[in-house]
């Protein structure tokens, strides 16, 4: 049997393990990304580890996340970043230059590579032929000093795409419908491939509008092979010559293959609060519309916005609705300012807002109380939006336009108005004056660290017993957003003793004091949750914060792969019950124990012994060598710079 692309080039940058599926391997990273809310961790753990420069062939450190920059801690931040960068020959994409996936697919993306970011959305690059994988910024940062990236050998699933979108359905909707097959739990080890002849229908910002929500099924990324299309949009971006043609083997072999004919394919929406929560825009069409937001890195490119513009051109604003449009990056923005398109908008009524994630992340365009909320994003958790009762809906461009017009929910194939068919401009304005640096590194540059930059915390190595509290216990698909809030309090990202105040604010408003007050007595932390712990981002500070608060391990049904990796990447041990049942035996405020931790991790099974409740509790932790390595040195800090 011949070969997936995906097993293609996982081996050519396999490094260390074998092809076999769900074992570990470790790969080389060729380029790896960073954002200013990931990114200073990143960094501040880069030069902990004390090497002197990038051994990558390219590292871009980009500044979307927080830009709203009240008070001085964001500023402070980006100076840390640029300066970092200049260092040690990191590319830095200064604010205003758009949004890290974006920006990435325009400017670096390429076939056949390797690519790492601290950005769940990383992915994102998988439409132009990469490996493009997210995880925490540790894993990042030993990317960028050459260190080799383990992850699960993956299940390739093939989407074998026939036919063609049907006027006003688009990329968003394939994703959606994605979703509501996959759902967003139970997908952790695998790559979504996708092949067929309906993949030459799509291009390239389409196929990564795809890949990009990808994360959302908590897939390790997805793919498109690079064919005459990636060559075109390379082209266009004055990159031809960076083009190489990739596709799996006519008789490559995958683990599932899931049809899915585009022309089938309708209007759809993701209904609050998860992404997985899939309706037709039919069954939801008449629901009254208080706010779009238009933008982010799914649904933020040429095309999306000028389908917007060309469907808003001559039209207002409903009077009763609020719109934001964030154009994904610069280019894009400056090519809607030369074409007029932009203007068109600004004549509907749109407010214009930076090329950065803003509404996105919730630190800006709050929805007002249990608003209803249209965004083109990719995430729609309950308060992600800084608005705890709003509802959120995530839907395609043309979906979002049709609202702006009626005021409610719409059919867009009823709008009654022609089709914009935007194609792929076979020349993208090139400008790349806001990427500042050369990729060599300069000695010479001092670093600049504000008072909102800490050093990383350390943590001791893993004690021999487990002894202390059930802290907390939570349901399924708990996010990372639930555990380390976004938003407001983003601007924290660089301050942990700071940042670890928040831990679980919007469940348990308690939990960071009441941790704190078991840390001083010298009792361990521990946390239990249901199914898919720690769903959707890669923020590490979803770990590092609680491993500041002395969490010492989280029993889980079971819990997503970035997430896991963080928590072992800062010393907490991810433990799952051995049968699902036990989660009924064990409260918040049980007194448990684990003696000889390391013994009983290196065994099958770890016994938990439930003081309150007078029982114990089988765990499960499978873990690799190397992972066991980790947790014993109290994390991969520690056992990188050993
Ligand atoms: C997100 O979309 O949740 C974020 C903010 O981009 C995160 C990263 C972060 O928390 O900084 C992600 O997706 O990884
Ligand atoms: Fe930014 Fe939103 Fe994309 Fe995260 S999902 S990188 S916050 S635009």
């Amino acid at each position: 049997m011949g070969k997936s692309l995906t097993r293609k080039i996982l081996e050519s940058h396999m490094a260390d393990g074998r092809w076999e599926s769900g074992a570990e391997i470790g790969i080389k990273i060729d380029q790896t990304l960073t954002q200013d809310a990931t990114g200073t961790m990143t960094y501040l753990q880069f030069e902990a580890m004390e090497i002197e420069s990038i051994k990558t062939e390219l590292s871009v450190s980009y500044v979307d996340h927080n830009t709203i920059q009240v008070g001085f801690e964001n500023a402070d931040d980006h100076k840390y970043l640029q300066t970092v960068a200049a260092r040690y020959g990191i590319i830095y994409s200064r604010p205003g230059n758009g949004i890290c996936h974006q920006v990435h697919l325009e400017r670096f993306g390429r076939p056949g590579k390797t690519l790492l970011g601290s950005d769940s959305h990383t992915p994102t690059g998988g439409g132009i032929g990469m490996i493009a994988i997210g995880a925490g910024g540790l894993d990042v940062a030993v990317a960028i000093g050459g260190g080799l990236f383990y992850t699960i050998c993956p299940k390739v699933y093939n989407i074998y795409l026939t036919g063609k979108l049907n006027n006003w359905v688009s990329a968003k909707d394939v994703v959606l419908k994605m979703l509501e097959i996959f759902t967003v739990k139970g997908n952790v080890g695998v790559v979504l491939e996708y092949t067929g002849p309906g993949v030459a229908t799509l291009s390239v910002p389409e196929r990564a509008a795809i890949t990009n929500m990808g994360a959302e099924m908590g897939v390790t990324c997805s793919i498109f092979p690079s064919d005459d299309v990636t060559k075109r949009f390379l082209k266009a971006q004055g990159r031809e010559g960076q083009w190489i043609e990739l596709a799996p083997d006519e008789d490559a072999e995958y683990d599932k293959v899931v049809p899915i004919e585009l022309d089938k394919i309708e209007p759809l929406a993701a209904a609050p609060h998860s992404p997985g929560n899939i309706k037709t825009i039919q069954e939801l069409k008449g629901l009254k519309v208080d706010q779009v937001e238009i933008g982010s890195c799914t649904n933020s490119s040429y095309k999306d916005m000028v389908t917007v513009a060309r469907i808003l051109k001559g039209r207002t604003v409903y009077p009763d609705l609020s719109l934001g449009i964030a154009p994904g990056s610069r280019q894009v923005l400056q090519m809607m300012a030369r074409s007029g398109r932009l203007a068109d908008l600004i004549n509907a009524g749109a407010r214009i807002m930076e090329s950065a994630c803003g509404f996105c992340i919730g630190n800006s365009q709050s929805p007002s109380s249990k608003a209803v909320s249209l965004r083109t994003s990719n995430r729609n958790f309950e308060g992600r939006s800084g608005t705890k009762d709003a509802q959120i809906y995530l839907v395609s461009p043309e979906v979002a336009a049709a609202a702006v017009i009626t005021g409610e929910i719409t059919d867009p194939r009823e709008l009654g108005i022609p089709y914009p068919a935007v194609e792929t401009p076979s020349g993208f304005l090139i400008d790349d004056s806001m990427f500042l640096g050369d990729g060599k590194p300069d000695t010479s540059v001092q670093i600049f660290r504000g008072p909102n930059i800490g050093d990383p915390p350390k943590n001791a190595p893993l004690p021999e017993q487990i002894a202390g509290e059930i802290t907390i216990k939570v349901g399924d698909k708990i996010t990372t957003d639930h555990i380390m809030p976004a938003g407001a309090r983003l601007k924290y990202r660089s301050n942990i003793p700071k940042y670890a105040e928040f831990v679980f604010e919007n469940v348990d408003a308690t939990f960071s004091s009441r941790c704190m007050k078991n840390k001083e007595k010298g009792k361990h932390n521990i946390i239990v949750a249901g199914f898919s712990y720690g769903q959707g981002s890669s923020r590490e500070h979803a770990a590092l914060c609680p491993m500041y608060l002395g969490i010492k391990a989280v029993i889980a049904q079971s819990f997503e792969r970035i997430h896991a990796a963080n928590l072992i990447n800062f010393g907490i041990i991810p433990l799952t019950f051995a049968r699902e049942e036990d989660y009924e035996k064990i409260s918040q405020g049980d007194n448990i124990g684990i003696n000889n931790i390391v013994d009983q991790l290196r065994g099958k099974e770890i016994v938990l012994e439930n003081k309150t409740k007078n029982l114990n509790i089988v765990l499960v932790c499978e873990l690799s060598e190397r992972q066991m390595g980790i947790l014993l040195a109290g994390g991969l800090l520690n056992y990188a710079v050993k």
